[in-house]
């Protein structure tokens, strides 16, 4: 796909706003997860039945000011929250108020990932100051496993993303650190890559692998490729993805489980959600951002299988469940927080009627308790995994499908999400999971995808559209923007 030759990639588009709504704004009374009596039940059930029928209010142009304003001074307080007791570490845990690190030395995971919805939210102090920490003290060179997808997708993105938007070469010299300690990962038999990466010793482990791990990878190398003029990125990381579809069923779908070694699947189990979900997405985008024709022909044949054999019309509406890759026939009716990227992702296909009938049935999903759980059986509307981890998918549903239809329902969807998310995740420290979206018990932790993403949708989607090109972007999974450099066109 073109991209604009003159990139005007993201103003500060909303200063000076400060309108305090949150306390003011009407939410829905959600039903506790303690056992109810059977007149509670009935009348839970039909506040239930009212709250998904309630209609949705537009939102003015001066409100979506206002939110997106609201989003703004959010991530300032979650950022200092996250300075004052977590500095120089991976993560906040926003209840106990301690640093949260994933492996023995921290990789500023919190930072990186957050550093250019920072930029992009034109929040100059905490953006240079996050800035000055990722130069000065991040460093690859550990003796320790890293899980090479979460790495890819948080910190070659990110880092990759933040360089883009402020030109500082150092995160780029960064970026190819840590891209050239991470390419062990794909010397194995098939190209598939391995999981984990020793990022001193460059020794691997981990054969068993998924979708999403061995094809969520052409972004972030395929860019490092084209910003440092060495193809071997680009080259790995698009063979793991070929290799992944080369593995995949006639009807072009991919199960659970892979075997890195051997190509061989050991669980068949085919679905959009966690595990497969960006698999798809980066064949798309593959395409989008590349203009790669391979990954447009591997596209247009997985999306048709994923459609006839996952899409789902039931309980009155579109869902995507599970299926055997091999035989199509049907698993399970299961759809959840990860699975609602799929809006997004049909959206940016083309197919706006999915797009749309699928967000609705999101919607439905985040009204049953007022927060969506991380998964739903859709064909009895009960709730499988209660937990909500702060995912931002639905949102960047909502932001994508404003933005290609341009009709206020989806940021008054947006807004509907916000209020609750605010109402029932904000702490004193910043903002924490919900162990359980009936009782909305918090539980001790806000992983870095709430500043790379979460909170990044939420501005995009009520701020104006100059506040990024979004026609001169592609998103990686992680929400970091990215862009072909002008000499690439
Ligand atoms: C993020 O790390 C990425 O969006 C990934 O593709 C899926 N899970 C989380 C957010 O929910």
């Amino acid at each position: 796909m073109k991209q604009p030759n003159r990139f005007s990639l993201f103003q500060p588009a909303l200063r000076g706003l400060n309108i305090a709504l949150l306390a003011a704004l009407p939410l829905f009374a959600h039903s506790a997860g303690a056992a109810e009596t059977p007149v509670a039940a009935k009348a839970s059930a039909h506040a239930k039945a009212t709250a998904a029928a309630t209609p949705l209010r537009p939102v003015s142009e001066a409100e979506a000011a206002a939110l997106a304003q609201q989003v703004k001074d959010e991530v300032r307080h979650a950022w200092h929250g996250y300075k004052q007791y977590a500095w120089g570490h991976d993560a906040l845990s926003p209840l106990s108020k301690k640093p949260r690190d994933w492996y023995e030395h921290s990789l500023l995971m919190t930072p990186v990932d957050a550093l250019d919805t920072l930029m992009i939210m034109g929040l100059k102090e905490e953006a240079d100051e996050a800035r000055e920490l990722i130069a000065q003290q991040l460093n690859f060179d550990q003796d320790m496993y890293v899980q090479n997808f979460e790495i890819t997708i948080r910190l070659l993105g990110g880092l990759i993303s933040a360089y883009q938007i402020s030109g500082d070469a150092r995160l780029l010299d960064k970026a190819e650190d840590l891209g050239k300690r991470l390419l062990p990962v794909f010397e194995s038999p098939t190209g598939l890559p391995y999981t984990h990466v020793n990022l001193r010793t460059g020794k691997v482990r981990g054969k068993l692998s998924n979708p999403a791990e061995t094809g969520t990878l052409v972004l972030e190398f395929g860019m490092l490729s084209r910003l440092t003029g060495k193809p071997v990125y680009f080259e790995k990381s698009k063979r793991a993805l070929v290799a992944t579809y080369q593995a995949a069923s006639p009807l072009g779908l991919v199960g659970s489980t892979i075997d890195v070694e051997t190509g061989r699947w050991t669980d068949t189990g085919a679905h959009i959600g966690g595990g497969i979900d960006s698999y798809y997405e980066y064949l798309n985008k593959c395409w989008r951002l590349f203009g790669d024709m391979e990954c447009k022909a591997m596209w247009e044949h997985s999306i048709e299988g994923v459609n006839k054999a996952l899409a789902d019309q039931r309980s009155g509406g579109l869902w995507y469940g599970h299926a055997d890759m091999n035989t199509g026939i049907r698993t399970k009716t299961q759809y959840g927080a990860l699975d609602a990227f799929m809006p997004a992702l049909l959206a940016l296909g083309g197919d706006m009627k999915r797009a749309k009938a699928l967000q609705e049935s999101g919607l439905r999903m985040w009204r049953l308790h007022g927060v969506e759980p991380e998964s739903l059986d859709y064909a009895s509307m009960t709730v499988q995994s209660p937990g909500y981890a702060l995912r931002p998918e639905i949102v960047e549903s909502a932001y994508y499908l404003h933005h290609y239809t341009g009709n206020p329902r989806y940021r008054a969807m947006g807004r509907e999400f916000w209020q609750s998310f605010v109402r029932y995740c904000r702490t004193e420290a910043g903002y924490a999971a919900l162990k359980d979206v009936r009782s909305k018990e918090q539980e001790d932790s806000m992983e870095s995808f709430v500043f790379a993403e979460t909170f990044k949708y939420f501005y995009l989607l009520f701020a104006p559209k100059s506040a990024l090109n979004f026609d001169g972007v592609t998103f990686n999974t992680e929400a970091h923007p990215l862009h072909l450099p002008a000499a690439a066109h």
